[in-house]
């Protein structure tokens, strides 16, 4: 809990109505019948969401530019215009069954906290930015953090504009498509720090009872696909002892995976959330199925231990239902610990603003994750109900988000210096 001195940047008031309003806005966009949202990246809901945020980001008084992977970042020069960017954000694009919360959030608050500063008429030395990295959930494109990684330069340029999504289309082609396609280079806007805002996204915080996360870091994360190929055959007239059913045997691999996972760590998550099992008929046995694999843990040691048991389980699996299994790792994020002068300027926020905060690592990966390898970086968490997301119900309180808002303010008045 709290005990950190008060920050000593002046207090910049938040317009929660504002945010609460620019949120709720940014919903209807890709909005869903159950309350959540479908706004998958670069699709054109997210092209709708991006003008959205331009909009807003230009009536703001800010700078708009975007980058070769479609990241707009919204900047409100400092005095030291030379001086590198505080730069506070998060994503636009949703899951499928996406909630309203989930990264909206933390862009919308880093423009609530530009509007603030305007309506303060607060100068800091720094400037301001505020950014929406492109495809963070890694839908319709996989694998995630995509915009974050290629600013941060952890993927190349040239392998993210060749990315294609479930239906084919290139990553680059559907840049330009939807008019997002920039030019500015990541040299040109140096950060100084790095701030997210976000929802939990689990439990912690409600069952604590505290309204502001200050985050330590973020567990790993790694994918991999798995393909089983066997052959497709009459379900009629094919005998069930010499059947090649790729699903079958997708099915027992993953089950024995899981049990796996739990023997290993009872903090491990294990989960298979996509599958596509070819040729996708009632009476074909089905010949060919690519699963996906999401596995997290905060220790790289758990990850490693599980990652060798994949393969070797696939194939022993596959072999016993007359299939063969490959596996490929997809994406590997690192845990992440974050920078203990930024974790502490957020802490030192919230105590400034007598609220009660929890110290606590993400389960939920981000794109802090990325800008963390090249600029010191942390995250502030606001609960959410019952701790879901990633589901139309997810749900988070105004008066959090204002809360979660306002150390957000402070904490990039600080780190940006004001000037007096
Ligand atoms: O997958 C994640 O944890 C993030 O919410 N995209
Ligand atoms: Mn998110
Ligand atoms: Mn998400």
């Amino acid at each position: 809990m709290s005990g950190e001195k008060p920050t000593e940047a002046p207090k910049c008031a938040i317009n929660s109505e504002r945010l609460w309003s620019s949120i709720m806005g940014m919903a209807a966009l890709g909005g869903l019948p159950g309350g959540g949202c479908d706004r998958q990246a670069l699709t054109d809901t997210d092209r709708a969401a991006r003008d959205l945020f331009v909009e807003w980001a230009r009536a703001a008084g800010c700078a708009i530019k975007i980058d070769q992977f479609g990241n707009i970042f919204a900047i409100r020069p400092g005095a030291r215009p030379e001086a590198p960017a505080v730069l506070l954000g998060s994503h636009l694009d949703t899951q499928p069954h996406g909630g309203r919360f989930d990264g909206i959030y933390g862009v919308m608050a880093g423009l609530e906290v530009v509007r603030a500063m305007n309506d303060a008429q607060i100068l800091t030395e720094s400037p301001i930015a505020v950014v929406n990295w492109t495809n963070e959930e890694g839908v319709r494109f996989a694998p995630g953090l995509t915009g974050s990684k290629g600013f941060a330069g952890i993927l190349p340029p040239s392998a993210i504009a060749d990315m294609r999504s479930r239906d084919g289309a290139r990553f680059t082609d559907e840049l330009e498509r939807i008019g997002y396609r920039g030019d500015m280079s990541s040299s040109t806007l140096p950060v100084a720090a790095y701030l997210e805002a976000h929802i939990e996204q689990g439990p912690v915080l409600e069952r604590a009872g505290t309204p502001i996360g200050v985050v330590t870091g973020v567990q790993g994360v790694r994918w991999f696909q798995l393909t089983v190929e066997g052959a497709d055959r009459h379900a009629g007239t094919t005998s069930m002892d010499v059947r090649r059913d790729s699903f079958m045997a997708t099915a027992r691999i993953i089950l024995e995976l899981r049990n796996a996972a739990l023997q290993l760590s009872g903090d491990v998550r294990f989960t298979a959330g996509r599958v596509n099992v070819m040729p996708g008929s009632t009476n074909t046995v089905p010949g060919k199925t690519v699963v996906e694999i999401d596995l997290r843990h905060p220790d790289e040691i758990v990850l490693d231990r599980m990652e060798v048991l994949i393969a070797p389980t696939a194939a022993r699996i596959a072999l016993e239902e007359r299939c063969i299994a490959r596996v490929e790792r997809t994406m590997d994020v690192r845990p992440v610990h974050f920078d203990s002068r930024i974790v502490d300027s957020i802490a030192a926020a919230a105590a400034g603003r007598n609220e009660r905060f929890t110290r606590l690592a993400s389960g939920a990966m981000h794109d802090a994750s990325s800008i963390a390898q090249i600029a010191p970086s942390a995250m502030v968490f606001v609960p959410c109900r019952d701790g879901i997301s990633h589901a139309e119900e997810e749900w988070a309180e105004p008066e959090h988000l204002a809360i979660g808002c306002a150390v957000l303010a402070d904490a990039a008045c600080n780190l940006a210096r004001v000037v007096p």
